[in-house]
């Protein structure tokens, strides 16, 4: 029997009452709000600073209590244009304060934002939009010399439910500016409470198209509660977000909302890069922040030589992609702070090292999970569970990890066991302490430098070339982003014949974000296969000759 239980409108599965009734009898469910909690803290210090935004022009500053009443300003010009409760907003902000005033209105009105990042394209967007039947899309003027006014545009011809457009800085040119919609604040009609859905994340998903994934007010400020006692987060710790603010990682381990949780300040980074990110150590006295492992490599490669003054850095936070225990090893003596691996994902499940694990745990795990009620187990392809320290695949079930995708019911009975297990796709081992180690990936997915790509979603973009009969997307090691994708491509018989070129540039004429188009495309006339026929992917990556690349690839960036 699914003792996973729907909800009223069918969207999603989600926990049996059994199960939400001892998550609040744990405490771990408190029945709190973004809304309230926002409130909250601008009533106990208005005056401390939340946002500190230094890529704007001047530079940003606003307290608590400012950040309180600007979500209060726009809510009530967002319900003023027939946004509210249950309506989804496509958010595709960068590292700006918009971003929080944005969301907390959002929050606050019961309107879901679906949290897109800026390197998504029209593919991406296009389909986030329709799927959610977004009433609405948030967007800069434009960013790193590409016009997201451009992209609006035929966003809003395709998709008919989208009704506003709305511009963060810069000129808006055919769209509303966002600092034109905040309006006297209204009293809210239907406040969300605290078991209702608060925002919509994508999942980095295996398939064709990207799941997303529905997060509670509760569950979602529980990870941040869980995240900030693991990380010592209080109200004079300094995070700084270099990641792209809406990620999942940036956002909540423990990342600008469980800073935000706490009283502290949240410092915006515009690129994750030592360039930019060092001086705002110094001047902001930053005491946190979170990397993928590549940028992890570039901090601790470039700070023996910075001038700045990184002192008041106490904790680096490297997730999103393995970090290898060399690598690992090297951050103390670079950085003077404590590393915390984390290994989380997005429909939940976050383990962290724990600050006093000894140095061998912290270097060779990927860490514990946050809760006494995250459960674990590790499974063969049977769904067995296997001798303790063995390896195998990762399910979990918990607290603050969903049981089911927005809208998938398909998917979710492939991604989730019977019993409400969510299948990570990972695959783990778990120390006698109770770390994790992430041993490998079972699921479909390139984890580029922490930048998860489908195989599926690029091998369709692929196919769809006049000459390409067949194609195969996998990983191949890089020594800087841990791993990169290679595109294995059979043309069609008699087709012209086609450089690896062409067809990285028609996958990014079809729209997408730059991180998916293959760094490398080489041409088979044949697949391996498996004994029963079908096509070995894990024939191809050790086909992979992996050479060294020609030019440094550019780092992961917001
Ligand atoms: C984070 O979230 P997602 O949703 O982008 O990706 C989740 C997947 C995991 O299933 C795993 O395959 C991989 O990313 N991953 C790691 C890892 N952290 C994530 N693999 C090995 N070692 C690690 N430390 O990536 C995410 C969400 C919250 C916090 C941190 C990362």
């Amino acid at each position: 029997m699914n003792t996973t239980t729907p909800t009223a409108e069918h969207e999603h599965p989600t926990w049996p009452k059994e199960f939400a009734a001892r998550y609040r009898a744990a405490g771990w469910w408190r029945g709190e709000t973004f809304g309230q909690m926002l409130r909250e803290r601008a009533a106990a210090h208005p005056d401390r600073v939340a946002i500190v935004d230094p890529g704007s022009n001047p530079g940003r500053r606003w307290t608590y209590g400012e950040l309180d009443r600007r979500a209060d300003h726009l809510a009530a010009g967002l319900l003023a244009r027939g946004i509210g409760k249950g309506d989804k907003v496509v958010v595709q902000l960068p590292n700006v304060a918009e971003f929080f005033e944005t969301v907390f209105a959002l929050f606050r009105i019961g309107a879901l934002p679906v949290f897109a990042l800026p390197a998504h394209r029209l593919t991406e967007i296009r389909y986030f939009c329709e799927f959610t039947g977004a009433a609405a899309y948030v967007i800069p003027a434009e960013l790193g010399g590409f016009d997201f006014r451009g992209l609006a545009a035929k966003v809003v011809e395709d998709v008919p439910t989208l009704r506003h457009v709305f511009v963060a800085g810069g000129d808006p040119g055919p769209f509303e500016a966002l600092s034109a919609v905040p309006a006297e604040p209204t009293a809210i009609p239907d406040p969300p409470g605290p078991a209702d859905l608060a925002f919509l994340q994508l999942s980095g998903g295996s398939t064709g198209v990207p799941k997303l994934i529905p997060r509670t007010h509760d569950d979602y400020i529980y990870s941040l509660r869980g995240s900030n006692e693991i990380c010592a987060v209080d109200e004079d710790s300094v995070y700084l977000v270099a990641l792209p603010a809406a990620h999942n990682f940036p956002l909540s381990s423990p990342g600008s909302l469980g800073a935000l949780y706490a009283g502290a300040r949240v410092v915006l980074c515009p690129q994750p890069n030592p360039e930019a990110a060092f001086p705002l150590i110094e001047a902001e006295g930053v005491t946190l922040t979170g990397l993928v492992p590549p940028l992890a490599l570039l901090w601790t490669e470039a700070a023996p030589t910075s001038s700045y003054d990184l002192s008041s850095l106490e904790v680096l936070l490297v997730g999103g992609a393995k970090f290898s225990e060399e690598a690992a090893r090297r951050v103390r003596p670079a950085l003077d702070c404590t590393l915390q691996q984390v290994f989380g994902m997005a429909e939940g499940l976050v383990n962290y090292t724990r600050l006093d694990d000894d140095t061998e745990t912290i270097v060779t795990t990927q860490g514990r999970p946050i809760s006494p009620d995250d459960e674990i187990r590790v499974v063969d392809d049977e769904d067995n569970d296997l001798p303790d320290g063995a390896t195998g695949h990762l399910l979990t079930r918990g607290p603050y990890t969903i049981r089911g995708y927005w809208k998938a019911p398909e998917h979710n009975a492939r991604s989730f066991t019977e019993d409400g297990f969510y299948r990570t796709g990972d695959v783990v081992r778990v120390t006698g302490s109770g770390h994790i180690v992430v041993e490998g990936r079972a699921k479909d997915q390139i984890n580029r430098g922490g930048e998860k790509i489908a195989a599926e979603e690029v091998e369709n973009h692929i196919l769809a070339h006049p000459a390409v009969h067949d194609a195969n997307v996998v990983a191949e090691p890089d020594p800087y982003l841990g791993e990169r994708t290679c595109a294995y491509v059979i043309l069609r018989a008699g087709a012209e014949p086609l450089k690896p070129l062409a067809v990285k540039k028609f996958v990014r004429q079809r729209g997408l974000a730059a991180y998916k188009v293959p760094d490398r495309v080489e041409f088979v006339e044949v697949f391996p296969q498996t004994g029963v026929g079908k096509i070995s992917k894990k024939d191809l990556r050790a086909a992979s000759t992996a050479p060294e690349p020609t030019t440094p690839p550019t780092p992961p960036a917001p």
